[in-house]
């Protein structure tokens, strides 16, 4: 049979299939410290084999995650360099990107329109109230494997009880035999929804974004779809978009066609990424 990894308890597995829960070891050439979370797996009496994953996130311990829902809201404010990492993370891992402003019922109208400006050519956008149970846009969205990330206090925990919440009489049988929230915070555990997989918060304010620290800074503006357009108009190949002159990025930029957020938000990492190659 096929299933797959819902949480890992000592070398016991609690593994999904076709709506059963089932608790198995490896077996042979599965070892257990070659399981993940969220891995796709084939099983009998015990796990047989692991198939191949599409990604594999180090902090927290997940495997194949489709989808990462970045939480922002207006307080606490957010950082949009961090915003901008993870959508870097994102590219670099093959996971969809979606932008969920969370505290709708706080958030003004500029706030709204700046992240929509600076952002909907790069992730999908979704809004929110938790607090008052407004989840519907997220729970749409859960399809595959997904997670939250975001700043601490935006609202990931609300978000994640009011979901669960919602679904309770549906998919609460499931999610309860899971034990939820006995993990220690290292651990990730995925609850089956309706059409996906949601994974708990622990670790995702902590997401492991060395690879975005590792990338060449010649290579950074390449993850910034929204340049695409003015970097084609770029006098040399090699720019760096950081001076006006001959710099197709920077004439977007000051005609308001690119976000400035978004600009600055650029030059703080090429910087970062320049100082991090001097060492
Ligand atoms: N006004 C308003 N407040 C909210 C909303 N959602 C969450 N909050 C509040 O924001 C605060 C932080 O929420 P949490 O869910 O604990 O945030 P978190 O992202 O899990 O934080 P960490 O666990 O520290 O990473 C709490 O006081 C919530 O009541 C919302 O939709 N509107
Ligand atoms: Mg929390
Ligand atoms: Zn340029």
């Amino acid at each position: 049979m096929q299933g797959i990894i819902l949480s890992k308890n000592a070398n016991l597995f609690t593994v999904e299939s076709g709506g059963e829960l089932y608790k198995l070891m490896p077996s042979g050439k599965t070892k257990d410290s070659g399981l993940y979370v969220g891995d796709y797996v084939e099983f009998g009496e015990s796990i047989t084999k692991v198939l191949p994953r599409k990604n594999l996130l180090v902090r927290p311990p997940l495997a194949n995650l489709d989808r990462l829902f970045i939480v922002v809201c207006p307080k606490p404010k957010p950082d949009f360099v961090l915003v901008d990492k993870i959508l870097i993370y994102c590219m670099l891992k093959d996971i969809e990107a979606y932008i969920v402003i969370n505290k709708s019922d706080i958030v003004d109208e500029e706030f709204l329109k700046n992240i929509t400006k600076s952002y909907e050519k790069t992730a999908k956008i979704l809004k929110i109230s938790a607090k008052n149970g407004d989840v519907k846009a997220i729970e749409e969205n859960i399809k595959g494997i997904c997670a939250l990330a975001g700043q601490s206090a935006v609202g990931k925990s609300t978000i994640i009880n009011a979901i669960y919440e919602d679904e309770v009489a549906e998919i609460g049988h499931l999610s309860k035999k899971i034990e939820r929230g006995k993990q220690t915070t290292r651990l990730v555990t995925l609850y089956k929804l309706k059409e996906g997989y949601l994974a708990d918060t622990a670790g995702f304010s902590m997401l492991d974004l060395s690879i975005v620290s590792d990338l060449d800074y010649h290579e950074l503006s390449a993850y910034y779809l929204d340049f695409l357009e003015g970097r084609a108009e770029c006098k040399y190949r090699s720019c760096l978009h950081e001076s006006v002159k001959n710099c197709g990025v920077c004439a977007k930029v000051k005609s308001g066609e690119i976000s400035s957020l978004r600009y600055q938000n650029y030059l703080k990492i090429l910087e970062e990424l320049k100082n991090a190659k001097k060492y």
